[in-house]
């Protein structure tokens, strides 16, 4: 985006947050220039405690939906806008609450450990939250002799089970944008940067291959916070490009080479600059959780906050 354009958008954007008490927090897949207007970038959980912690009366979502229900969950009393509501999540709609309560029926004593990326009506039929920072910690803070429940996500509940060692079960869920990166455009990437470190987003689909001769295997929090403290110049980065421009902005002197240009979400970037103006404007789209349904997925969110 040109920069006078860009400019004047910010200045609108300052205005209309004054305005409404409004702040912007925005997802590390999001576009560069979103990233830029917000008050607050960071993975999903970092994103939610930021939204509990501040003041402001309404909070622009600049992530996809799952998200923004989740901040509107735990934070009943703020408007929670999510600007496009077609800024979905694939990896979601992998599981629907039927399917996890039938899954439940199966295995009676299982404990259902939702990853963050399930709608509100999944985590409402789960036990426990979590994201891709806390999974490992979540598994472990479950009695060792209960069978666990995992889903949507195959690839990082199985890294969860390795690390674990921990009887899970997985459901087959992947993130199609994950699914992009392939271990042989790794494998070339690293003949081309042999000083680059490789760090990978336990959601890849390639993780099965890759995993052995990862550097690190890492949340996207996890990511910006080792790139930032590692001694290396180089990285090859195995998650959705967005991260990058953070990554990029922290850290001006290294070099950040994505393991696939085309893993882009779509849905993260339904999210434009003009349709953050629009939102802030027309105070849209609102996103709000049924009582019932929130009470009980702030159950299995509220767990996965006491463990980290
Ligand atoms: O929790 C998040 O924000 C997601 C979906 C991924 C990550 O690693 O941060």
């Amino acid at each position: 985006m040109a920069k006078q354009v860009f400019d004047s958008i910010q200045d609108e954007v300052k205005e209309l947050k004054k305005e409404r008490n409004a702040l912007i927090v925005a997802h590390n897949y999001q576009l560069p220039e979103v990233q830029d207007v917000a008050d607050f970038v960071g993975d999903s959980l970092n994103l939610a405690r930021f939204a509990q912690k501040t003041e402001a009366e309404v909070l622009v979502f600049c992530g996809v939906h799952f998200m923004a229900e989740t901040a509107s969950i735990l934070c009943p009393d703020k408007t929670v806008l999510l600007p496009d509501l077609a800024a979905g999540c694939s990896l979601a709609a992998m599981a629907a609450p039927k399917q996890v309560m039938k899954w439940r029926e199966e295995h009676p004593e299982g404990v259902v450990v939702a990853y963050v990326n399930t709608s509100a009506e999944v985590k409402a039929v789960s036990d426990y939250c979590c994201t891709s920072s806390n999974a490992e910690q979540v598994v472990r803070a479950i009695p060792e002799d209960k069978e666990i429940l995992f889903l949507p996500d195959f690839f990082l509940g199985n890294f969860v089970k390795q690390k674990t060692g921990r009887n899970i079960h997985l459901w087959k869920g992947f993130c199609g944008t994950h699914a992009i990166i392939s271990s042989e455009h790794i494998d070339q990437l690293k003949v081309e940067n042999p000083k680059a470190e490789f760090i990978m987003h336990p959601e890849c689909g390639c993780s099965t291959k890759s995993m052995p001769y990862a550097d690190k295997i890492l949340s996207t929090e996890g990511m910006t916070n080792y790139v930032h403290e590692s001694k290396s110049e180089e990285f090859i980065v195995a998650t959705e490009t967005g991260i990058l421009h953070r990554m990029q902005k922290q850290n001006p002197e290294k070099k950040f080479i994505a393991a696939s240009d085309e893993a882009v979400c779509g849905y993260m970037k339904q999210i434009t600059l003009e349709k953050v103006v629009t939102a802030l404007e027309r105070l849209e789209h609102r996103i709000q959780v049924p009582d019932e349904i929130a009470k009980k997925a702030k159950r299995a969110i509220d767990r996965m906050m006491e463990i980290t």
